[in-house]
């Protein structure tokens, strides 16, 4: 149980591709429990491997508002179905601090997976769930919400956050 420096933009470890767990054992277990410490320390409802700079389709979740914990454990996620009706919502990022944005996603997705104890498992999401998934998932091909903005709005954002990093290099 550890919680883990995350990883901001501007970073290339976020542009890595995550490379599939062969076996859920005590190393990943011990990765998944180190993952929801970090993740909740940041006060988020979700996080990928390599946002503690770690190259493995590893997700953890928990979208639960109360105080009772849910947390959801994802290896080697595989979208098999999507809804084509899209769903706007508001995204953040972890990984990129105190920036957000709309992003349209699929509203419905279908997701198989293998679970904290390497059983598989199928999951039907909607709602904030189907993208917090989609958004994690996005994280293992090296992609960050800000890269379905424009140009000109993912430029202004990584510009704020490389001034931020500079600043933080002084404190
Ligand atoms: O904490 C998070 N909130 C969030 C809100 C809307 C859509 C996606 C997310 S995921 C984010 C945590 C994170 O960066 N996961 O990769
Ligand atoms: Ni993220």
């Amino acid at each position: 149980m550890a919680v883990k420096t995350i990883i901001t933009e501007p970073n290339k470890l976020l542009r890595q591709i995550s490379k599939p767990v062969e076996s859920v054992g005590k190393e990943e277990q011990q990765l998944m429990d180190d993952m929801l410490d970090t993740m909740y320390d940041a006060n988020g409802i979700g996080l990928a491997a390599i946002q503690i700079g770690v190259p493995k389709r590893i997700i953890v979740m928990d979208i639960s508002k109360d105080e009772k914990k849910e947390p959801k454990y994802f290896v080697n996620p595989v979208v098999v179905n999507k809804d084509p009706i899209k769903n706007t919502h508001e995204e953040g990022c972890l990984s990129v601090p105190e920036q957000f944005a709309e992003i349209d996603r699929p509203s419905k997705c279908e997701v198989e997976y293998l679970d904290y104890k390497g059983k598989k498992q199928i999951l039907m999401a909607d709602g904030l769930l189907a993208t917090c998934i989609q958004h994690e998932m996005d994280h293992l091909e090296g992609i960050l919400f800000i890269d379905y903005l424009s140009k000109l709005k993912k430029s202004i954002i990584i510009k704020k956050l490389s001034k931020l990093k500079s600043n933080t290099a002084i404190l």
